[in-house]
């Protein structure tokens, strides 16, 4: 596997990069405008119908030519290649990084220990499209007869927030007399509010999960067994019509009770956090349909190619990717906050927090050295306009720099009178009052008293990107989801971390093992935790 061979303090681009911060720093975004009237054509780039603005960027030409001399320093183009054909990138889990291989058309090849493995994505696509044709047909019966109108996925992390994020984004394009919900916490309250007002003999539960091991999920999953079993009379043949599961785990499917006919397969070369359009996405699909599941995918892939193909200085991931690097490395930005400005999108930043922070919240290089560096920042967002009216203040005037990525539509999916233009103006309006502020003397001349000039000063200065596309559509979805899984590549990639294992989330589970008998047990458990962790756990028995 392709590594790079130098530390990264010691690219020659890195030392050429901190000479240059230094210089130029304190440059201001006002001077930039005003020394290049061009800027905001020149720094933009448009690929399968994205279109980026980056010229609100603390950039100079030379930041851009010296950015991406490091990711030639940093093997990035290898390390794409890497990935597209199939080696075992993700080195502390000995596994192939393969979601590219889960929107690749038929005919395409990918093999991974000696076989090809687009017939076998394409297989269960078929299969997919299969069942969500009979849900939705109404052919597919419950166990009294009754057709399907209620679908819960159970899953957690990587096996709910995709799921979540692309049914909220593309309700627009979903089967209205369905309902979908969503259950992923271990907290009783998420099983109970989601299946309050259903009927089980109208509900189908996808049981979700890469290991079919998840305590949170197979939890869940029990619960909703005893609950449809409770309501439709016991009978353990309710099970087959009621439950279906994804997994790559067959022998944990079957002892769960569900028929192995009903279980939908994906591979270990698919990450949790990668994995939406594998058989995870089948509540998507159920959602949507077949046809715009693969508009979806076709999206991913438009933006996969992009990638792969397309020079460093015109692709889309890798310049957001080396942006992020310049900002995390060397202005020691701790957040990045990714507003979008369509309330379909409601779920996007949560999504991106999971993608973002599990991939590249690492503190060790691949051959297990600490990093010198930080490496991932903080991803956070919510949808604008709402919240112009809360932590925007911060962003504006308060201490730190976040940049931040504001998306937007030129088309509006809910066309109502004025609104889209209202919509649009804010995220333009946003981006110029970040870039350039008011100054002081602005300020006064707008005759405000001395005392509270400085109150209403905006310093400017602060960096965002701007992304448009036509309208929010399963495949522009696709394609947006893949900039930013490129874009996570891509600074893992300069970094030198492994983007792709997540030992970090470990060590609470096991602990969790560990406490849970002891809460649960009758005789009083002898406790050898630290005396804080005793305490809790002693008070919480008390008053349980
Ligand atoms: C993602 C992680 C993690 C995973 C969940 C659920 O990259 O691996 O979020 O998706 O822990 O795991 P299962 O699908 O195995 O239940």
């Amino acid at each position: 596997m392709a590594a790079a061979a130098t530390p990264l303090l010691q690219r020659p681009a890195w030392k050429a990069l901190e000479a240059h911060y230094a210089k130029a720093k304190d440059t201001h975004l006002r001077q930039l405008f005003a020394d290049d009237p061009s800027r905001g054509q020149r720094f933009t780039d448009e690929a399968v119908g994205l279109f980026l603005d980056y010229s609100k960027n603390r950039i100079t030409e030379d930041t851009l030519r010296l950015l991406l001399q490091l990711a030639e320093e940093s093997g990035l183009r290898q390390r794409i290649d890497a990935m597209f054909r199939g080696d075992k990138i993700n080195i502390t889990e000995n596994r192939a990084v393969l979601h590219v291989a889960l929107r690749a058309p038929k005919g395409e090849k990918i093999v991974v220990d000696g076989e090809d493995v687009v017939p076998a994505v394409h297989a269960v696509l078929d299969k997919m499209s299969d069942f969500s044709n009979r849900v939705c047909s109404g052919s597919w019966k419950g166990h009294t007869g009754k057709r399907i109108c209620n679908v819960i996925n159970i899953g957690i992390g990587g096996s709910d927030l995709g799921p979540v994020m692309a049914y909220e984004a593309l309700k627009h394009y979903s089967q209205r007399d369905m309902t979908f919900r969503f259950v992923s916490n271990v907290d009783g309250t998420d099983f109970a509010e989601a299946v309050r007002d259903l009927d089980a003999a109208e509900t189908l539960f996808i049981v979700s999960s890469k290991t079919f091991t998840t305590l949170e999920t197979m939890t869940n999953a029990h619960t909703a067994r005893d609950w449809s079993l409770a309501a439709l009379g016991g009978d353990e043949k309710a099970v087959a019509k009621h439950f279906v599961a994804v997994s790559t785990n067959t022998e944990g499917v079957e002892k769960f009770g569900i028929d192995t006919a009903n279980m939908f397969e994906f591979w270990d070369w698919v990450g949790g956090r990668y994995s939406m359009d594998s058989a995870i996405g089948l509540s998507t699909m159920l959602a949507i349909g077949p046809d715009n599941f693969r508009a979806m995918l076709g999206g991913f892939h438009q933006m996969d190619e992009h990638f792969r193909t397309a020079p460093f200085e015109k692709n889309l991931p890798v310049l957001m990717g080396l942006l992020a690097v310049w900002y995390s490395d060397f202005f020691g930005v701790q957040t990045v906050a990714v507003l979008p400005y369509e309330q379909y999108l409601k779920r996007f930043p949560a999504y991106l927090q999971q993608l973002t922070m599990e991939s590249n919240g690492k503190h060790v290089t691949l051959d297990g050295s600490r990093v010198n560096n930080d490496t991932g920042p903080i991803y956070w967002g919510e949808p604008g306009t709402n919240g112009q009216h809360s932590f925007y203040q911060l962003i504006h005037q308060g201490t730190r720099l976040i940049p931040c990525d504001f998306i937007g539509f030129y088309k509006a999916l809910n066309p109502l009178g004025r609104h889209h233009d209202m919509l649009m103006a804010n995220v333009f309006a946003q981006t110029e009052a970040l870039a350039f502020g008011k100054t002081p003397e602005q300020v006064k001349a707008e005759g405000t008293p001395d005392w509270l000039v400085p109150h209403r000063v905006f310093g400017g200065n602060r960096p965002t990107n701007t992304i448009l596309a036509d309208k929010l559509t399963p495949e522009t979805l696709g394609k947006l989801v893949a900039l930013y899984e490129h874009s996570v590549f891509t600074q893992g990639a300069i970094w030198n971390i492994d983007s792709f294992d997540q030992w970090g989330v470990e060590l609470g589970k096991v602990l969790a093992q560990r406490i849970i008998p002891e809460l649960e047990s009758e005789e009083e458990p002898k406790l050898a935790h630290d005396s804080s962790t005793n305490n809790l756990i002693g008070r919480y028995r008390q008053n349980k």
